[in-house]
Formats: structure tokens, sequence, C-alpha cells
């Protein structure tokens, strides 16, 4: 093939957010979208891990994947890069190319330097829905922000990129290696199914003999719902194939372009299907729901995890697996090196961290912040609200990897218990946690596509209201005089412990007196106007009060929250979008 330099100039608009650059599918098909942002992130990286290295390229098999990935194909052989390593399909889930990026070796013993990921994760896909583009690093994690600031400088400044325009389209339907001779020496293009290098990670982590006798029991019924996103290449491999699952607990497991239409998002507003068939949904009971549910997002590295009629938050989600993970995962049994979870998460693993006397850390939203601290083996287990959670195996969240985690603790749980009439459930674990740690009551509102003017607005109004801590009490005393002090209001800043670096303004902080917070942030994966994110926390140490309806204890703190930020009057919204 020739190498052709094109001239192209600068697009407004390509800085990466909390994960990558997320925007239409009709944005990232204007001429030389894409071809700028990949070729100023390869600008972007030391010259050894582009000329002669091997990259990933793959995603969650959203709508105009299959082209985007020809395009960074030709673009990585001008480049120089040696090799190209691609999912069956052009399918990998974000997990799946982290592990593969840290665990797979080529036929000469080569390893991958870094990886394209394509997605947009959660949000929709399809010809006027969203797509996106980010990179991750050789340790198999999110680009840092040192090096997505590069990349985003390297937009403004493109003159020009580099493409073999006559290198042909590779077949991603058929396994194997396709070889090309280029100016520089051989090219090469490696499709390969990457559930192998999954699963046998997978196999390495979790104890799977416990877990197939826990499926095996008649009384364990379960349900995994793929929201038609990627998680759906691995799920029949691994729950099916290697648990001994029924196939009919798979729901919506075969990928598809445009997520059967709909939000490929792990909540109980989006996975509609599986909160009905859990027995979640008034509209829809359920006479005999599964024991045990979950879902995973467009591109696998979020879950939700239910049980029977019961939801697990998945701030609690990430205290529990914290708990429960030296005695029921092979991989922790030597202990934890330490848990992290992102500001806006709730304090329930926290409160894990002081009991078992574990090192702690409160990171910025957005995975990229735990991957410093799990290279320098200071965290072993982390999660977020938003339904992340994950651990040091690789450097993403893991929506599957959350799922064996919870069946281990059920399987621990019912290990001597499964020739008795009733199972020790999801919920007898998830209450039997708030009575030994305490419950965090929480909850996110979440008001999407607002006017980005307005939200501004509304954010620095509140960053203004901290100047005076006296006056903001005066105001809340105002509306509720049922709610404790504010004793400190700030933006949450973040110097990492490991480089030192320094992230401001990641998020607008109330913290009450009695450990209650409110957290005002906006959306960094939004693709169009603004995402208020509005997140309410109150933690109850009382055993008698932690069974309340979670709605309930935390209305007081919602009037606040809604009062003080004047929430209906900048944004003209009498309710949030979603509430999670
Ligand atoms: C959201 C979540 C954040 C998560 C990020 C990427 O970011 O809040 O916790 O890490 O999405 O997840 P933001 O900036 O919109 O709040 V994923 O599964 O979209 O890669
Ligand atoms: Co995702």
């Amino acid at each position: 093939f020739k190498v052709s330099k094109v001239e192209t100039a600068p697009i407004d608009g390509q800085k990466p957010g909390t994960s990558g650059l997320r925007k239409k599918v009709k944005v990232f098909k204007q001429p030389h979208y894409l071809q700028n942002f990949v070729q100023a992130t390869l600008n972007a990286l030391p010259a050894n891990q582009v000329k002669g290295a091997t990259i990933v390229v793959s995603g969650d098999g959203r709508y105009w994947s299959k082209d985007a990935i020809q395009i960074i194909i030709k673009m990585a052989a001008a480049n120089g890069v040696k090799s190209v390593w691609v999912g069956l399909n052009g399918l990998m889930s974000t997990p799946a190319v982290s592990a593969v990026i840290r665990e797979r070796s080529g036929s000469d013993g080569s390893k991958a330097s870094g990886a394209f990921i394509l997605t947009a994760s959660h949000n929709p896909g399809g010809p006027t829905e969203d797509f996106g583009v980010k990179y991750n690093m050789e340790n198999g994690g999110p680009a840092p922000e040192g090096v997505t600031d590069k990349i985003y400088q390297n937009t403004t400044t493109i003159k020009e990129y580099y493409i073999a325009e006559d290198l042909p389209d590779v077949d991603l339907s058929a396994e194997g290696v396709t070889k090309f001779g280029g100016p520089e020496g051989e090219f090469d293009v490696d499709v390969f199914d990457s559930a192998n290098d999954y699963v046998k990670l997978m196999k390495s982590i979790f104890d799977f003999e416990a877990i197939q006798k826990l499926v095996a029991s008649p009384k364990f019924t379960f349900c995994y719902d793929a929201l038609h996103g990627v998680a759906g290449a691995y799920a029949n491999r691994i729950f099916v194939q290697e648990l001994g699952a029924q196939e009919s607990f798979l729901i919506n497991c075969v990928p598809k372009e445009d997520f059967g239409g709909g939000h490929p998002d792990p909540n109980l507003t989006y996975a509609k299907e599986l909160v009905a068939r859990m027995g979640l949904s008034k509209a829809n009971p359920e006479a005999n729901p599964p024991e045990f549910g979950a879902a995973a997002d467009g591109d696998a590295d979020r879950n939700m995890v239910l049980g029977k009629r019961f939801f697990v938050t998945p701030s609690d989600s990430v205290a529990i697996i914290a708990a429960n993970a030296v005695k029921a995962i092979p991989y922790f049994s030597s202990g934890l090196k330490g848990v992290a979870r992102s500001m806006p998460t709730s304090a329930a693993l926290d409160v894990v961290a002081k009991h078992l006397n574990l090192k702690f850390f409160e990171v910025p939203t957005g995975w990229k912040f735990f991957g410093n601290l799990m290279d320098a083996g200071m965290c072993s287990v982390c999660g977020e609200e938003s339904f992340g959670t994950g651990s040091d195996h690789i450097r993403e969240k893991d929506g599957i990897w959350a799922v064996l985690a919870w069946l281990s603790i059920l399987a621990y749980a019912n290990k001597d218990n499964l020739q008795n009439d009733q199972l020790v459930s999801v919920e007898d674990i998830v209450r039997g946690h708030w009575s030994t740690y305490g419950r965090h009551y929480y909850t996110r509102y979440d008001y999407e596509n607002v006017d980005t003017g307005a939200a501004k607005e509304l954010m620095a109004n509140l960053v203004k209201l901290q100047a005076s801590i006296p006056d903001v009490n005066k105001i809340i005393k105002g509306i509720r005089s049922d709610v404790a002090e504010v004793v400190k209001a700030d933006e949450f800043e973040y110097k990492d412990p490991v480089d030192g670096s320094i992230s401001k303004h990641q998020g607008i902080r109330y913290l009450f007196e009695d450990g209650s917070r409110l957290v005002f942030r906006l959306s960094g994966t939004g693709s169009e106007g603004a995402t208020i994110r509005l997140y309410i926390e109150q933690y109850e140490k009382d055993p008698s009060k932690i069974g309340r309806e979670s709605h309930e204890a935390l209305a007081p703190l919602v009037e606040v929250a809604l009062k003080v930020s004047k929430m209906e009057e900048m944004t003209g919204r009498s309710a949030p979008t979603v509430i999670t």
C-alpha cells in the first residue's frame, strides 16, 4: 500500500469528555472528523507506541463501527503501526479490550501498546444517535488527562493526517491474520474472538466450580439482560457454556447496531424487560421472579444487580463486594490492597474500609483515576454510583466481572445451604450488610439535554452560595427544619497520590453534619446540550431506621437540593429525566 498525506484543518469541539469523544453519528461522518481525531491521538502518543507497535481497534458494535474500524486500520498502517488487532465482527467489550491489552500476546510474542475503543457506552446507537472514540493506554486503562489534553490540543492545530487509501477493507467476520506490504515493511491485521481471552481471565479470578454448583440448584434462577449490547458476545460463553445456566436465562444477548432502538443503559428506567421479570415493575407484577438478575450497558463495562423484587444500588454493590471479596473470590484470598470510589458514589465503601482497616481513596468521576492507584498496587476493588464496578484485574470497570462477583458471594453464602428450602437471597445479603455497617440511602437525579447556558448558571450560583455557610444554613432552615446543618461546602479537587497531578472543579459538594451529602455535577459524556447530575445521600446507622423506602427517607434532602439550586426556575424542568 501507499501512504497518502491528506490536508485538513482543525474542527471545533473535539475535546474528550469523561470517557472519550462522544458525538452524534452525523457529526462523526463529516469529512475528516474521525480522521482528525485519530491522527491527533496518534500524535499525542510516544513514537514507540505507534511506529512498529501493535494496537487494538474494536468496540461495542454500534452503528458506523465497521466503517470507523476500516478507516482506523488504514490510518494505523499509514502511521507505521505494525499490527492491528480487531475483535471478530469488530466487537470487543471495553473490559475485554483492557484484558486483551494486558494479557494477549501475538504469534511473535508482541503485546499491544494501546487501543481505540469505539463506543458511546450507554448512549443509544443508530444513524441519528451517538458514536464515540476513546483511547486506552499500555496499562489497559483510559488515557489520563495529560494525554487527553494533548489530544485536544492537537485537534486544534492539525494540518494533515496519514492514511493508506488503497489498503483493501479487511473482512472482520472471519478470524485470522491478513498481511500487507507497506513502505515501512509488513503490516498485518489480526481478527480474533476476544471471548477466549476474556473467559480465561475470568476463570483465573473466580471459583467457577462453586458458581456452577449454585447455578445447578433448581432453586437458583437468574436473568441476564445485555440490552442488545456487546455483553451478549460473552454472556452465552460464560453463563451458559461455562456455568451451566439455561439459555432462557439470557435476554437481549445478540448485539445489535442500534441496541434494538433502546438506551443500552442498565438502570431501573431503561432495563425495562429485566425490571419487569424481576418483579420490580408496578404496572407489570411478576408472580415468580428469578433469584438474581443483572444487566449491562452497550460496551459491557457497567452492571446493574437485582434480587427478587429488590434493587441493589451500585454504591452498595461495590461496598458489599469489598466486604465479601476475600472469602468468596479466590483472586482476593490474600487480602485487598485498598479500595476506592468516585466522589459522588455513596460512602458505603468508606465504612467497609474503616471496619476492615483498608486503604481508601476518593477520586473524581471516571475510571481513568483508578488506574494510577491500581498500577501502584494501592487499590484492589473500586466502583462508581453510575453502575460501574471493577478491580485491578484490568483497568476498566467490568460488567460481567461484577455479575460473577455477585454470583460468587451468593455461592459462598449458600455453600452449605443448597439442599435447604430457602436460598440466602440477594436481599438477605444486602440487609445483612446494612445491619452491620449501616445504610446509605442514595439517589441520583439526571436532567438531560438542558440548555448549556442555564446549566452553567445553575452551577455558578451553587458555587457562589458556598462563600457563606451560615447563609446556606439560613436558606436551608427556611426550606426544611428537619435536615442537618451544612458544615462544609466546596468544589471537589483531587491530587493524585501517585503522580501528584491535580484535577479541579470535579463537582460541587454540600456536606452535612450527619454525613448527608448533596453533590452537583455536569456530565462529561453527553453529546448534546448539558446534563445536570444531582446526587443525594444520607447515612443511617440506627438499625430500626434502615428499612425505609429510599425515596421517603431522602424526601427532605431532595426538597432542599431542588430549592437551593433553583432547579425548576433555572432549567424549566419540574422533574428529572431519569432517577436512579
Ligand atoms: C458517566 C458516569 C461516570 C462514568 C462515565 C463513563 O460520566 O457518571 O461515573 O465513569 O459516565 O461510563 P458523566 O461525566 O456523564 O457523569 V461509560 O459506561 O459511559 O464509559
Ligand atoms: Co459503558
